[in-house]
């Protein structure tokens, strides 16, 4: 994968030594979606064998998406995020295609590729939306994913179940069902998120459905203040689900600062994301730098390999890489901040 300047950069401000570190590190990747860590030969691939009519010319439309997805998107605001979906969803709509898609993106974190010694994450929970297709039904969508997820080891993967914001009622619950129920078989789900346009949807309405989860003994984890536009009314409500872990948590107002340190709600950090996203400047300026400084948990995440072109060694580099590259933090630092990584791992009980 051709990786972004960011992480590129730290990658290759690194000494060999720091770089064989970092590569032997165990990583635990606890924020990425389905999704958005699809390995970009394997949507376009799945692009090539898409069936459409002669007369429509939505192929070239999904070649046009995927070529800029393959030069690396160009975000002017995180507004323009979600629209990449449209074709990625387009092309994961069967049962078939969603398993491919799941197998490549657990062997791109799990497996040791391209010759090398060690996987880019020695843990991985990854999350997924439920999505009701022509082909399958939002429980059918989970198992597909389970039954390859649960391929790996208890200790090497498992699954978060997903809440779009933009979700109806009556779709949260159907999710928060399919959850707990195939939680309840003993299948590997281990904590449900929220997600999606981070100003879209009214969080009240999600209170039924994370005090079920709760109840049923999943993690809660939530994408949190990702914007300035996130008001704090929003941020407490979120806080108010009592998260075991949040995603982003870039615009904290400090009462939900000190609910977050007081908790010890874990964060999990995208810098590349951040940074492309523009909800980030740059990494002196990044929340990070709190959280180091309060030594609260982070957890060091991907978000989306496949618009990021980023991976969780970039991610990390950023950390050990001398300024202004990276944090310029010593090895024993970041060692520290990984173990924070597999401290904050939902607990799978089956
Ligand atoms: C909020 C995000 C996200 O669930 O279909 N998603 N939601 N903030 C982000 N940061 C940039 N990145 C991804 O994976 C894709 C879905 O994950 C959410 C979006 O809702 C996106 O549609 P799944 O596997």
């Amino acid at each position: 994968m051709s990786l972004s300047s960011y992480p590129l950069d730290a990658i290759e401000a690194l000494t060999p030594s720091q770089m064989d570190f970092l590569k032997a590190l165990p990583k635990a990747e606890l924020h990425a979606h389905l999704n958005g860590s699809i390995p970009l030969p394997v949507l376009q691939q799945l692009a090539r064998e898409y069936y459409v009519a002669p007369d429509t010319d939505s192929d070239s439309s999904f070649q046009t998406e995927i070529e800029r997805l393959r030069e690396g998107v160009v975000l002017e605001t995180i507004e323009e995020f979600f629209t990449l979906f449209t074709t990625i969803y387009a092309l994961t709509s069967t049962r078939e295609a969603l398993a491919r898609v799941t197998d490549a993106v657990l062997a791109e974190f799990l497996d040791p590729i391209g010759g090398e010694e060690y996987p880019q994450a020695t843990y991985l929970e990854l999350r997924s939306t439920p999505r009701e297709t022509i082909a399958m039904t939002r429980l059918e969508y989970v198992e597909t994913v389970l039954d390859r997820v649960e391929r790996y080891l208890p200790d090497q993967a498992a699954l978060i179940v997903s809440l779009d914001r933009r979700m109806p009622q009556e779709v949260a619950d159907e999710c928060i069902g399919v959850a707990i129920t195939l939680k309840s078989r003993g299948r590997r789900i281990v904590g449900v998120d929220i997600c999606g346009h981070p100003t879209a949807g009214d969080m009240g309405f999600f209170e039924r459905q994370m005090s079920a989860a709760r109840a049923a003994g999943l993690g809660i984890t939530v994408h949190i203040a990702e914007t300035i536009d996130n008001t704090p009314e929003d941020t407490l409500k979120l806080l108010s689900f009592k998260p075991n872990r949040l995603g982003h948590a870039t615009f904290l107002n400090e009462e939900a600062q000190a609910i977050v340190i007081r908790e010890k709600m874990a964060v999990e950090i995208c810098l590349t994301s951040n940074f492309l996203c523009k909800t980030v400047s740059d990494l002196e300026t990044h929340h990070i730098q709190y959280y180091l400084k309060e030594n609260h948990p982070i957890a060091i995440c991907t978000d989306d390999t496949l618009p990021f072109r980023t991976n969780l060694l970039g991610e990390y580099a950023m950390l050990l890489a001398p300024t202004p590259y990276g944090l310029g933090l010593s090895e024993g630092e970041v060692e520290k901040i990984a173990a924070m990584a597999h401290g904050s791992r939902f607990q799978f009980d089956g």
